[in-house]
């Protein structure tokens, strides 16, 4: 028996009841799911992606905001030596999780309201095994322990002390992350204690060194990588948003809201504000969307067009999510709220560049 569920997916009108925008509606109606999942419904076939949609090309790194630039580098070394796309994002992340000039990731990352430095962190590979941390503190490498938390326990997250307890047991040191000015900053922010998820950044765009400079007071950096081997893998890290309340978790440890990667299909990051991104499952939505047949473009679109559809569109001014994707072919798609979102990317014929996004608000 076909299900209203079934019966909708099936048509064009359908997808737009679904709240899939009109021109991707009309494109999904005719398209030939990918993947396992969609094989129960259909026979297993490729994906024809249409040309134009982006680079298309393969290997490549790709990744969140200005402090992309030196992790994709880091990325690509290993993808350069033939190395799993796994180890090139669990690499690059580090970068900026070791840099305290980074004050939204790791070390010298801005701490929540009581002045902890607490992070969040999840991997995923290209088997679809996923590991994550989250509202851990004491640690710089958040990445590798989540890592290990995927390879090495019958879990996919530990959070607290007890990741903190686990990290120690690996080997990873224990040092105090927060730095000196995060410190003088987070007493400053004392005096008001005025909470905003989101401050819009002075303008990131015109500035052209790699320093982070982005987005006001969080920029978390979410990477996805296709290897030579053409598999894929994503991973995401942050300090999250600064003076959040003592135990917040965010997005960024959550697999299918802040990070998905489908092997398959394609994969999708997100940053921004967490609450916002984890009540639409934003990065499975993409996935899933791509499955069906979007490009990452359309996908990413949709992502934050479920966000606006929560708020009636009404004041989006102080709601920012972006979100990043690639399908296995290696096109990119990416969308933001507002206007500030930048990416960094890397492959083989262009080096490593930031392009700015696309997005819904547009810059006044
Ligand atoms: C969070 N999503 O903790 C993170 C913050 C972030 O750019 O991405 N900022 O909600």
């Amino acid at each position: 028996m076909t299900t209203r569920r079934e019966f909708l997916i099936g048509t064009g009108a359908g997808l737009t009841a679904l709240g899939v925008t009109q021109a991707m509606g009309a494109r999904l109606a005719g398209a030939q799911p990918v993947g396992q999942g969609a094989g129960s419904r259909m026979p297993l076939v490729d994906r024809i992606v249409p040309p134009g949609e982006g680079l298309g090309r393969k290997p490549l790194v790709v990744s969140t905001w200005r402090h992309g630039l030196p992790a994709n580098e880091a990325a690509w070394k290993v993808i350069a030596d033939g190395g799993r796309a796994l180890d090139a994002v669990e690499a690059g992340v580090r970068v900026p999780e070791a840099d305290p000039e980074v004050m939204s990731v790791g070390y010298g990352g801005r701490p929540d309201r009581e002045g902890h430095v607490t992070l969040d962190a999840c991997i995923m590979d290209e088997h679809g095994q996923a590991g994550a941390v989250a509202f851990l503190e004491n640690i710089m490498h958040p990445i590798s322990v989540a890592r290990k938390v995927m390879e090495l326990t019958p879990h996919v997250m530990l959070v607290g002390e007890g990741a903190r307890r686990f990290a120690v047991a690996q080997g990873f040191p224990e040092q105090d992350l927060l730095t000196d000015k995060a410190r003088t900053e987070w007493r400053e922010w004392l005096k008001s204690s005025e909470y905003k998820p989101w401050t819009p950044p002075t303008d990131p765009r015109s500035t052209s060194s790699a320093k982070p400079s982005a987005s006001g007071n969080h920029d978390t950096i979410s990477m996805l990588a296709i290897d030579a081997d053409g598999n894929l893998s994503g991973a995401c890290t942050t300090s999250g948003l600064a003076y959040k309340m003592h135990g917040r978790v965010g997005d960024s440890p959550i697999i299918g809201a802040a990070l998905f990667v489908d092997n398959e299909v394609g994969a999708a990051c997100a940053t921004g504000i967490g609450e916002e991104v984890m009540k639409t499952l934003g990065s499975f939505l993409i996935v899933e969307l791509m499955r069906q047949g979007a490009t990452p473009q359309e996908a990413c679109e949709e992502g934050i067009a479920r966000i606006r559809h929560r708020h009636r569109d009404d004041d989006l001014s102080q709601v920012q999510v972006a979100y990043l994707a690639i399908d296995r072919h290696g096109n990119v798609g990416a969308y933001d709220i507002q206007p500030w979102f930048q990416y960094a990317i890397t492959d083989a014929e262009g080096g490593t560049r930031l392009v700015d996004s696309d997005s819904y608000l547009k810059k006044k």
